[in-house]
């Protein structure tokens, strides 16, 4: 009840500080004689959203970052074949190549040059058959096999001066390269042919004894026939 008379007080106390938000309760206890000062209100509830502002619209910003990279696509179809690529080289083995070819072709030059010289030193005349001997005696069939191994023939007269020079070079009596073996008494070349030319010795050949098949040239180049198990000097013949 004794509140009752300063009620109009109060009210206007508590109007002066609602008027002023700057105010605080402290403020009104130097204005208000009579005040009563208690704890703030709980905050309302949140204001619906603002209407959107008329302001310009700002420029538009950088591109964003990089996102992350997609997933493995499906493979594509083949392509077209391509061209033929160039053959496969090496260029240390064409090196080598060359100098071997180089080699080769020098070698080939020295060998023609030694063969010259050896055929001179022999006494071989241009465009002549050339007739080598050893001077060693022996059976018709190691003669044979002797210039077969030397990639030549058993020497054969086909005239008078190959018969001097046969005689020459053996410097002895000489099997050559006839023989009556397939047919008696049908003297052949061992190359194969019928003589075409002969220088047999008065009598001869005779098939004396047992037989004889093989030929051998004698003396000034006369022949005589003689047993081919018999030994005598080796010539060979080599083309011209
Ligand atoms: C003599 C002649 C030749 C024969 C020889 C065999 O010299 O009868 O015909 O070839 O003997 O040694
Ligand atoms: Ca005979
Ligand atoms: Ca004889």
């Amino acid at each position: 009840m004794l509140l009752l008379p300063l009620l109009p007080v109060l009210l206007l106390c508590v109007t002066g500080i609602s008027s002023s938000k700057s105010q605080t309760c402290e403020d009104a206890l130097k204005t208000c004689s009579v005040v009563a000062c208690g704890r703030d209100g709980r905050d309302g509830p949140k204001g619906e959203k603002g209407e959107p502002g008329q302001g310009l619209r700002g420029l538009q910003g950088p591109p964003g970052k990089l996102g992350p990279p997609g997933n493995v696509g499906a493979p594509g179809s083949p392509g077209p074949k391509g061209q033929k690529g160039d053959s496969g080289h090496n260029a240390e083995i064409e090196a080598k190549v060359r100098q071997l070819e180089a080699e080769i072709r020098t070698l080939k030059s020295e060998l023609e040059y030694a063969k010259k010289l050896h055929a001179f030193s022999m006494g071989k005349k241009s465009g002549k058959k050339f007739f080598v001997s050893n001077h060693e005696a022996m059976p018709f069939s190691k003669v044979k096999a002797l210039c077969t191994g030397l990639r030549g023939t058993v020497a054969i007269p086909r005239n008078a001066e190959e018969n001097k020079a046969i005689r020459e070079v053996a410097k002895g009596n000489a099997f050559i390269g006839i023989t009556d073996e397939v047919t008696e008494g049908q003297f052949m070349y061992v190359t194969g042919g019928r003589l075409t030319y002969s220088n047999w010795k008065k009598n001869e050949p005779n098939d004396y004894g047992s037989g004889e098949d093989c030929v051998v040239i004698v003396d000034d180049g006369v022949w005589n026939d003689i047993s081919c198990q018999s030994s005598f000097i080796a010539v060979c013949e080599f083309p011209a």
